[in-house]
């Protein structure tokens, strides 16, 4: 099937494409997947796709925070069609997919979905990138070896991307994680680690060590990252998180890099127009003025 996609909504400002010949390269493509089977608290993120691109309907095409208009081209391909209850092969359609898109020089926006599918994101764009930085935006680090037993879960998701040959992962936000993960993070060279509290802090480390990437960047970002005031409907909520103007500023420091991919995770909004969909949606309508 042409992007293995149905689509049930699109993202706000998205351009109209009725055939694939129209298409503009070097633009973004937006895809949900609404895939939350490896939600080990909370569950609700497949819904993620609909209530992001909901509430991206309260935003004026006028981005106040930047002074400018969203006039970057993107489009609105759908949902993944998923295979609830497989994360593999919830990953390999999407990967399938991202190839596709890649054929029209097309960059992936992925709206999850809990974050077990970034491994399938990431995996996809390595077929077209051999040096990859990935900027991961997270309470959690993901890098444990397994979760309950599983492999592929949205706990070990950084862990599988770090297999796969990735330069470096910059880890930002991050306040929770296992023994087993720390001392990961200790015998691994090309592993940096900025909390929350740097983030608060240290600022100006983390800008430093960002304008030193000089390879293209994937950017993910688990909405958990947030302050559970600000996004309690997440599927691991954790105190003392960071803020959408902390947001904006790791965004505003990256804009003379080179994004090949993003994705935006773990939103579990169980209702339209909460805040932590409006939060997930905002950081998406953020990046693309930006970008
Ligand atoms: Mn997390």
């Amino acid at each position: 099937m042409l992007l293995n996609t149905y689509e049930p909504w699109k993202f706000a400002f998205s351009r109209d494409l009725s055939s694939l010949e129209e298409i503009q390269s070097n633009s973004w493509g937006i895809i949900g997947v609404p895939f939350d089977s490896t939600s080990s608290y909370h569950t609700g993120s497949r819904l993620g796709p609909i209530t992001v691109r909901e509430a991206s309907f309260g935003f004026e095409n006028y981005n106040f925070d930047f002074k400018k208009d969203l006039n970057t081209i993107f489009y609105d391909f759908g949902d993944l069609n998923v295979v609830s209850g497989n994360c593999i092969k919830t990953c390999e359609i999407l990967e399938e997919t991202i190839l596709e898109l890649s054929n029209y020089k097309i960059k992936p926006l992925i709206i999850g979905g809990d974050h077990s599918i970034s491994y399938g994101s990431i995996k996809g764009i390595l077929n077209d990138f051999e040096d990859l930085t990935v900027v991961h935006l997270d309470a959690h680090r993901d890098l444990a070896n397994e979760l309950i037993g599983e492999k592929f879960s949205h706990g070990t998701v950084l862990r599988r991307v770090h297999e796969l040959g990735i330069n470096e992962l910059i880890q930002i936000g991050i306040r929770s994680s296992s023994k087993e993960e720390e001392e990961f993070v200790l015998n691994n060279e090309n592993i940096t680690n900025f909390s929350s509290v740097d983030v608060k802090e240290n600022f100006g480390n983390i800008l430093n060590k960002l304008a030193e990437i000089n390879t293209p960047i994937y950017l993910s970002v688990d909405i958990d990252v947030l302050d559970p005031i600000i996004a309690p409907n997440v599927s691991n909520p954790t105190p003392s998180g960071i803020s959408i103007k902390n947001i904006q500023d790791i965004l505003k420091n990256l804009n003379d890099k080179n994004i090949i991919g993003f994705d935006l995770v773990e939103t579990s909004s169980n209702n339209l127009g909460d805040i932590t969909s409006i939060n997930a949606s905002k950081i998406i309508y953020d990046f693309l003025t930006l970008f």
